[in-house]
């Protein structure tokens, strides 16, 4: 599938003005490593530190203008990206090693988020409270904090920096967007789209980079927030460093084992396809893909048989033709971590159920792709490959045999974002919804698929529980108390006396 298209020339956007660098890295796409996507502007401190200052300074005109004309910027976004939805799929698909369908799907998902921010601009905003002085009317009002950095990971790459920009922009903020070099393409884009529906200069700046650029961004004292999807070790580094500043929010989206419950009344068919979505879809790339599949002693050996016999049949190859169910992993750092893990798990005692690895036949061999491993394991706490992050297609089957159980092992790793119960008694599913540690609970559902307008985090080491989506009005706004005297003497609130 080599790509026809010219590779896409990498510039950072400052200020409204777009910037060449010297120093510069490539982007390839993960489903053959020929196809070059583009080559892109190494970001470095001065270009963080420029990007923050354009943003900085255009903060207080944007902050300033009616909420409702800020959200109609947005309106002009939906109907760009509506013209849009193949080109950026397809450039996503090369980008990222996504399926077609499934790039469709995240075009869609950030269109959602931009609607919903067009909405919600003629919503109401704020509170009117009472107050205990019958002449005080008392408020509770939102302002926006100011420059909000944006740092967003490579599988997501279209809706997560809309889930982030949206709300961010909304409430009056402006942003620099630092893209993962794995997909600065998209990144790149998405800039273009916001320029086109007429966004004034410096509300959105853009710098691509490493962690070096990302680093100076978090380290800049005029960024108020920083909102982050990614790796835990990476998250945390950003709370730490951000600890040196005391209003600053850091809303992190970090790792995850997220895992489905199959409980011993589960429809077995509905559970089996539950399963292969949730471990499977995007290559078990998402931050919310099951590493682990929990399942009820008396259902196992069933599960197993079936589950098997689906995985196998899954279709991986080129991420253009939509008849494979997923293409490959992101690079050559994934393969190498995915099939180590793979080797882990024996070594840790699992029976092996379909050996995963990599695929180097004509379809494969020019890109990243590996086939799914799965295996059988009993709990044990000691047991990392049970516990531990893998971010491909790597999935345990546990056993359980009683809820508690089930409860136990699924709390049982350092993180908590997202949950599926399979089951038809809806006294188990309540006991799961209050017992486990998560932030997104499906039920009879895979424990992928969040919907824009809910809350999107997790619990533990998966998040400091400031929700992304919808929920991120949180993060980029701080609440103001707001309380306005209509008498003419003063009366104060307590009974506190105010006679002078
Ligand atoms: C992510 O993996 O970082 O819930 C986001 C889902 C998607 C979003 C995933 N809507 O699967």
């Amino acid at each position: 599938m080599l790509s026809k298209n010219p590779p896409v020339k990498g510039k950072q956007l400052i200020a409204g003005q777009w910037h060449e660098a010297t120093a510069t890295f490539e982007s390839r796409s993960p489903a053959n490593r020929d196809d070059l996507v583009g080559v892109f502007p190494s970001g470095d401190a001065k270009q963080a530190s420029d990007a923050v200052a354009a943003a900085k300074s255009a903060f207080g005109p944007w902050r300033r203008m009616s909420r409702i004309h800020r959200a109609e910027f947005f309106d002009r976004l939906a109907q760009i990206i509506h013209r849009e939805i193949e080109p950026l799929a397809v450039l996503m698909a090369r980008e990222a090693g996504k399926n077609i369908t499934e790039c469709r799907a995240e075009v869609v998902e950030g269109l959602h988020m931009v609607q919903y921010v067009f909405g919600t601009g003629r919503m109401p905003v704020g509170e009117i409270v009472a107050s205990e002085i019958a002449e005080k009317d008392a408020f509770i009002r939102r302002k926006p904090w100011g420059v909000v950095a944006v740092i967003t990971p490579w599988n997501f790459p279209f809706a997560v920096p809309l889930w982030m920009l949206g709300p961010s922009l909304l409430e009056g903020n402006t942003a620099v967007f630092k893209p993962s070099e794995d997909t600065p393409a998209v990144g790149q884009r998405i800039v273009e789209l916001f320029l086109e529906a007429g966004f004034p200069a410096g509300t959105i700046n853009l710098v691509h980079g490493d962690g070096t650029v990302g680093e100076a961004l978090v380290r800049n004292p005029d960024i108020s927030v920083v909102l982050f999807t990614g790796s835990y070790d990476v998250g945390r580094r950003i709370q730490q460093i951000s600890a040196d500043f005391p209003d600053r929010i850091v809303a992190a989206e970090m790792g995850s084992k997220s895992a489905v419950i199959v409980c011993d009344d589960a429809r077995l068919d509905l559970a089996v396809s539950a399963g292969i979505i949730s471990a499977f879809k995007t290559s078990g790339q998402r931050c919310v893909s099951a590493g682990r599949l929990i399942v009820a002693e008396k259902l196992v050996d069933a599960y197993v048989e079936k589950f098997v016999a689906a995985a196998r049949k899954i279709r991986i190859g080129d991420p253009l033709n939509a008849a494979n169910f997923t293409g490959p992993v992101i690079n050559e750092t994934a393969v190498e971590k995915v099939t180590s893990y793979n080797a882990l798990s024996r070594k840790e005692g699992a029976e092996i159920l379909l050996e995963g690895g990599r695929l180097t036949g004509a379809d494969h061999k020019l890109g990243c792709y590996l086939s799914p491993h799965v295996y059988r394991i009993k709990h044990d706490p000691k047991t990392r490959c049970i516990r531990e992050e893998v971010f491909g297609p790597h999935l345990a089957i546990i056993p359980f045999a009683t809820l508690d159980d089930a409860i136990r092992i699924y709390n049982d790793t350092d993180f908590g974002l997202s949950m599926g119960v399979i089951t038809e008694n809806y006294r188990t599913m309540r006991l799961l919804r209050d017992e486990c540690n998560y932030g997104m609970g499906y039920v009879n559902l895979p424990c992928i698929g969040a919907e824009v307008h809910l809350p999107f985090g997790g619990v533990k080491k998966s998040g400091n529980g400031h929700p992304s989506a919808a929920g991120l009005v949180e993060a980029v706004t701080h609440k103001i108390a707001w309380t306005v005297n209509h008498g003419l003497e003063i009366k104060m609130a307590q009974g506190l006396t105010a006679e002078v």
